[in-house]
Order: C-alpha cells, then structure tokens, then sequence
C-alpha cells in the first residue's frame, strides 16, 4: 500500500475531493493542514510543484493540480468509465465541477464586503444556475449519475464540493434538481464516505 500524504489548507475546497477518493479507497492518509496562510504557507509554497496546494506526497513525492490527483486515485478504483470516451467525458464533467468551484471561491475570498456581495449576487444569478442546470441535465440523461449510470469521480467530486458551495451560495443548491440531491445521497450513503463525512472537521467551506 503506498503511503499518502496530502497537504491542503483547513478548508474543505480543493482538498475534499482526493480526501473523498482516499477514503472511499479504504486508503489510510495523512491529512496535514495548513493553518496558517500568513507565516506558515509563504515558506512552504516555493517547496510545491505549482506553488499551491492541494499536494499529495505518494510514498514521500510530491504530486499537484486536484483533477490529475483524483483521476490517478479513481483509475484503479473503477471510477473513469470503461472506455477512453467515458473517461474523457468524466474529466470533462470534473473540470466543469472545478471551474464552478473556482468562480464560488472567487466571490467567497472577495475581502471587501461590498464588492464581496456584489460578485455573489452576480454569481448566483447566472453561473450558478448556469452550471447546476447542466450538471442536473446531464445526471437525468445518465441514469442518476454524471455519466454512463454507474458511479464515477465526477459523482464523488461534486458531492465532495457540494457543502463548501451551498454553504457559500447560502442556498440549497440541490432545490428543484432531484438528479444532483440523489447523486449526493448516493455518494454520502457509501460507507466508507460516510465514516469519512462523520468524522472530518466541521468547516464552512
Ligand atoms: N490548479 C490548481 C489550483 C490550486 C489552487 O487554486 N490552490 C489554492 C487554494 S484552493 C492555493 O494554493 N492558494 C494559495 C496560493 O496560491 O498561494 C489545482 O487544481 O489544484
């Protein structure tokens, strides 16, 4: 079994995903958290691939970027389809989930408070809805899931994301899209998801 080790910061964002992966695996992982993004990351960061976390450390190397980093822990689990198109169309589905998270983020980071409110109502009048509409779509046409009526990472990375979006949008982003709350129920009632939701730090985003 190698040894994982991932680095993130103390939020659930980016870092989510690879630890959904890692525990729904069955895989025992180091989960290092930096706190401190003043004094603490400023030195670390020039140690990193890219410059920025999530990292994960496989047997002591150091591997970067979220979406190479779950689909290398999705591929021997059985979570990138069964032919190379499948995979494609999950990657892309998982990059779609990424750049909505970005977006999220960008007005959740957003210091000033009144710029702050005004890049979320513009978010959550047309991204938002932009994207769950798509995604709520493409689970209908998929037999419940993102792709090809089986599991797949891309069900496990929404899922794993979906907490730190409602809870930035302050909506229930699954209301009036039954096809994306039943993907989340689906991946929650997993259990070694379960274990993992019940037992991780309670953070906002
Ligand atoms: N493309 C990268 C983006 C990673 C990223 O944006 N990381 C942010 C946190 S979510 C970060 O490290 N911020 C600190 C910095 O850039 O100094 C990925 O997908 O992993």
């Amino acid at each position: 079994m190698p040894q994982y080790r991932l680095t993130y910061f103390n939020v659930m964002g980016l870092g989510e995903p690879i630890r959904f992966l890692l525990s729904y695996g069955g895989h025992d992982f180091e989960d290092i958290r930096v706190d401190d993004r003043v004094n603490v990351w400023p030195k670390m960061k020039p140690s990193t691939p890219f410059g920025q976390l999530p990292v994960l450390e496989i047997d002591g190397k150091m591997f970067a970027q979220a979406l190479p980093i779950c689909r290398y822990l999705a591929k021997p689990l059985d979570l990138i389809g069964k032919t190379d198109l499948d995979a494609l169309q999950i990657d892309a589905v998982a990059a779609g989930l990424h750049d909505l998270r970005k977006q999220v983020a960008l007005f959740y980071r957003e210091e000033d408070p009144v710029l702050r409110a005004k890049k979320k109502e513009e978010t959550l009048k047309s991204v938002v809805p932009f994207y769950l509409n798509k995604l709520e779509e493409l689970a209908k046409n998929n037999g419940g899931y993102f792709h090809g009526g089986q599991l797949s990472y891309a069900d496990i990375f929404f899922t794993a994301i979906h907490d730190s979006l409602a809870n930035a949008c302050g909506i229930d982003i699954t209301e009036g899209r039954p096809n994306l709350k039943s993907i989340i129920k689906k991946v929650l009632d997993i259990p070694n998801i379960k274990k993992w939701v019940e037992n991780r730090p309670k953070l906002e985003f």
